[in-house]
């Protein structure tokens, strides 16, 4: 049984429950549910002896779940609602995801959830600068697919089929004279840099041409403008990719570049926890770490099941527990120091380990032993 966060109070025996164990924290949960309203649940922190099985099963009552740990998990403080990426998603749709979200860093997953990094807003704005500022080339050149840029451009698509696999692609405005756009298109051809541009123009058919005749990688015609049927043939014919955009150059050169996918913004250290990861045990690595946003993965696959801020460390709740037949930390569930115990029941000697901030129940009773013959098989 996993503790989940919306957490009852549990009633729980000592280790190596016996039967007296197991059914106090049976009765005890029944009755605080019934009499004072608190949703109790009796559970166990061993395994059931066939003596007790028999007891549970001539009464017709369950077995109480198995919880062998109390303390808080990662699980228990992560949120699982928190937006999260695909690592495939362009820089365009996770800034407005994030900023939808109004959170500052989101986890990015696989196609099967599983976690492939944290990306911060600063790590997403890197997307949008050149790696150097040294030579056009590097300026001009992003990293990116030509599907993405469609997606991003709501544009559509008329010629060759555009290739999904991320690409370095230059950008080149057509906007200068006709004789100067076919001279950069012929510098680029010799330095064989031709097959790798994306010329962005609007209703220039010229250029079109030259662009496709040249055997440009793409073409995006931008402005909501056509483009002609010959250019559509020899674009076709020579393996180049036609995008129409609706947006204006200025824009769409913009949102070319935010076509770049998430992906390349990725670090590869980042620090993950396991659902299972109790607070306690994991307080000390991560207070250290400059991660602002941690995921919790399940063990063994790293699925992402939420994430948590390092805030969630200081105060996490804590499990609410109801001790019976026990009241000494050395026969109780594991974490129970980390606990809030609010009721003790017991018969047993009083071992003075329970603390407690506010005044609880606690009943501590010797058993008047019943008359011999009752007594048999009863294990009390
Ligand atoms: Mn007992």
């Amino acid at each position: 049984m996993t503790l989940n966060s919306q957490k009852p109070t549990y009633v729980v025996g000592h280790l190596n429950p016996d039967t007296d164990a197991i059914c106090a924290a049976i009765g005890q949960a029944e009755y605080l549910r019934r009499a004072e309203n608190v949703d109790a649940v009796p559970i166990r922190c061993g395994a059931v002896p066939s003596r007790v099985a028999w007891v549970l099963e001539q009464a017709g009552m369950e077995t109480p779940a198995l919880v062998t740990d109390v303390r808080t998990t990662a699980e228990l403080i992560c949120d699982k609602d928190h937006v999260s990426v695909g690592e495939d998603a362009t820089f365009y749709s996770v800034y407005r995801a994030m900023q939808k979200s109004e959170v500052k860093s989101v986890p990015v997953v696989s196609a099967s959830n599983e976690i492939r990094g944290i990306l911060r807003f600063t790590d997403l704005m890197q997307l949008l600068m050149p790696d150097s500022l040294e030579g056009q080339q590097s300026v001009k050149t992003i990293h990116v697919s030509q599907q993405h840029i469609k997606e991003t451009l709501k544009g559509r698509s008329v010629a060759a089929d555009l290739s999904e696999d991320e690409e370095d692609l230059i950008m080149f405005v057509g906007a200068s004279s006709k004789e100067s756009v076919l001279e950069s298109i012929n510098a680029a051809k010799e330095e064989g840099l031709c097959d790798k541009q994306v010329v962005i123009c609007g209703d220039r058919e010229d250029i079109h041409l030259a662009a496709v005749t040249n055997s440009v990688r793409v073409l995006v015609v931008t402005g909501g403008y056509k483009v002609q049927d010959e250019v559509i043939s020899e674009a076709k014919e020579k393996g180049v990719a036609i995008i129409l955009s609706r947006f204006d150059t200025a824009t769409t050169v913009q949102l070319v570049r935010c076509s770049r996918s998430v992906s390349n913004a990725l670090g590869d250290e980042f620090l993950c926890v396991n659902a299972d990861e109790a607070v306690s045990d994991m307080r000390k690595r991560l207070s250290a770490a400059r991660q602002d946003l941690f995921p919790v993965v399940e063990k063994g696959t790293r699925k992402l099941v939420g994430v948590f801020r390092k805030s969630a460390l200081v105060d996490p709740p804590s499990t609410t527990l109801v001790l019976v037949d026990h009241n000494e930390y050395a026969q109780a569930v594991r974490g129970v120091e980390e606990a809030n115990v609010i009721e003790v029941i017991d018969h047993h000697r009083l071992g003075g380990d329970v603390m407690s901030r506010e005044p609880i129940r606690f009943l501590n009773e010797p058993v008047v032993h019943p008359p011999l013959w009752l007594l048999g098989n009863l294990d009390i």
